[in-house]
């Protein structure tokens, strides 16, 4: 296993004396090498040397995704990009991809993060690790791959996508360690199940599932299903890819790198700081990248952060799971509505599959919210009664969990889209009414 105890398990006091040092020298360094952050910090008044305590964290100006995209492709890199060894960018739905870029010492980073990650679950030397998230311009595949390499573990490099070899080789390797996105790992249960396959040649005990959003609810159907610990790992390509944040095996929120990523949980409507416990945006300081350092980049994920032990000994903050996206958040006749809210209210009754769509519409003046869910074959062909029954049930605990009046629809099995990537929970139809007008 790989266990950096001098950094994970650090005393607090000592490691807010190494992140002031590395958040003094990340200024110190932003300013005289990146046009951006020389303009932005001189219009808020600030030289690097006005840096005297954490708390002054809170008078440097954020970063956004804006800011990025103007500056595309390489304006915000610090370094020369003839010491850039790597780029990768997020896809982006519309327009540029936002790219970032990794120095040398940077992949090393990463590859620590990683490996710290995947030892968080429990990953060995003598452990197979299967990944299956895409590899390519997206962190997650490369990501992951470095960090077992680190470990020493056995990668098998396959990917995203092809889910029946993703079976066979998983036999036939003696898999046990899975890393793909939470809904992804899903379907592979699903065609697992329909294929017949022997379990008994099924060696799986761990999944490091992350890259979007999912709940406790789901964590358990995944492991029930599959048969492994669920461990949930967070990151973004801006920060550095997966590598941010990850679960241990006590399941008991994520530990947050802050030797390396210095975090802090804002108002998102005010941009005021907010103390642990309470939820907010999470805003993130990258304290020692080389090639693309970020000053308080607003990551626009909604969680909270909490400094409590954890019974591991790691000794970094935690964050509890990622609720939802402030730009994925709906708002139905002005009440905010997250996916992650339906998916645990749902999951909760225990009747419905795991499989659900939050269509968004407007008719007249009044926003719309119905909700997609598939049964079971043997469910859906039972009595229409007793379907009706279930759809009251469902709508009910949907309707007490979110406060507003919605709409049931059960559709048949393999109705909704399986995704090999990130799932794609909502189709807001009042885009193209907005577009329209
Ligand atoms: O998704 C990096 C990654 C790869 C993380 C593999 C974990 C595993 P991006 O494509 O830049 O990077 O997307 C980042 O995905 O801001 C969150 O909104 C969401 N996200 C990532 N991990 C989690 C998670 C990768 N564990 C965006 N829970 C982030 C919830 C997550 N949301």
């Amino acid at each position: 296993m790989y266990w950096n105890k001098e950094m994970e398990c650090m005393p607090p006091e000592q490691r807010r004396k190494l992140q002031l040092e590395r958040l003094q020298n990340l200024v110190r360094r932003v300013y005289e090498n990146v046009p951006h952050y020389q303009r932005v910090l001189r219009e808020a008044g600030i030289r690097p040397g006005d840096v005297q305590s954490l708390d002054d964290l809170a008078h440097l100006p954020f970063t956004t995704k804006d800011d990025l995209r103007r500056t595309y492709p390489f304006g915000l890199f610090a370094t020369p990009l003839q010491n850039t060894v790597r780029v990768h960018a997020s896809s982006g739905t519309t327009g540029k991809p936002t790219v970032v870029g990794y120095t040398r010492q940077d992949v090393d980073t990463w590859s620590e993060v990683m490996a710290r990650t995947l030892s968080c679950a429990g990953t060995k030397q003598d452990d197979v690790v299967q990944i299956a998230y895409g590899y390519g311009l997206f962190t997650g595949g490369l990501g992951v791959h470095y960090g077992a390499e680190k470990i020493g573990a056995t990668v098998v490099p396959v990917s995203v996508g092809n889910t029946k070899r993703q079976i066979m080789l998983m036999q036939d390797f003696g898999t046990t360690v899975l890393a793909c996105t939470p809904s992804y790992a899903l379907h592979l249960a699903e065609v697992l199940e329909e294929s017949g396959a022997d379990r008994s040649r099924i060696r799986l005990r761990v999944g490091v599932f992350g890259a979007e959003p999912w709940t406790q609810q789901l964590g358990r159907e995944i492991e029930n299903k599959l048969n492994v610990v669920a461990i949930d790992i967070f990151g973004l390509s801006e920060i550095i890819g997966p590598g941010v944040a990850s679960e241990c095996l006590y399941n008991a929120g994520l530990h947050l790198f802050d030797d390396h990523f210095l975090p802090e949980i804002i108002d998102p409507e005010t941009g005021r700081q907010l103390p642990p416990g309470e939820e907010g945006e999470l805003v993130i300081t990258t304290l020692t990248k080389e090639a693309f350092p970020l000053i308080r980049y607003r990551t626009r994920d909604i969680t909270r952060l909490f400094v409590e032990p954890c019974p591991c000994g790691r000794t970094h903050v935690r964050m509890s799971k990622i609720m939802g996206r402030t730009d994925d958040m709906l708002i139905i006749r002005g009440v905010n509505v997250f996916p992650s809210q339906v998916e645990s209210a749902l999951l909760e009754i225990g009747q419905a599959e795991p499989h659900y769509l939050l269509v968004v519409d407007r008719s007249g003046p009044l926003d719309q919210l119905e909700i997609w869910v598939e049964v079971s074959e043997k469910v859906f062909a039972d009595e229409v009664r007793r379907l009706e029954a279930l759809g009251k049930t469902i709508q009910r605990e949907i309707e007490g969990t979110l406060g507003i009046g919605v709409k049931v629809k059960l559709v048949e099995p393999k109705t909704i889209e399986r995704s090999q990537g990130k799932a794609k929970r909502v189709v807001d139809k009042r885009d193209v009414y907005n577009k329209n007008q």
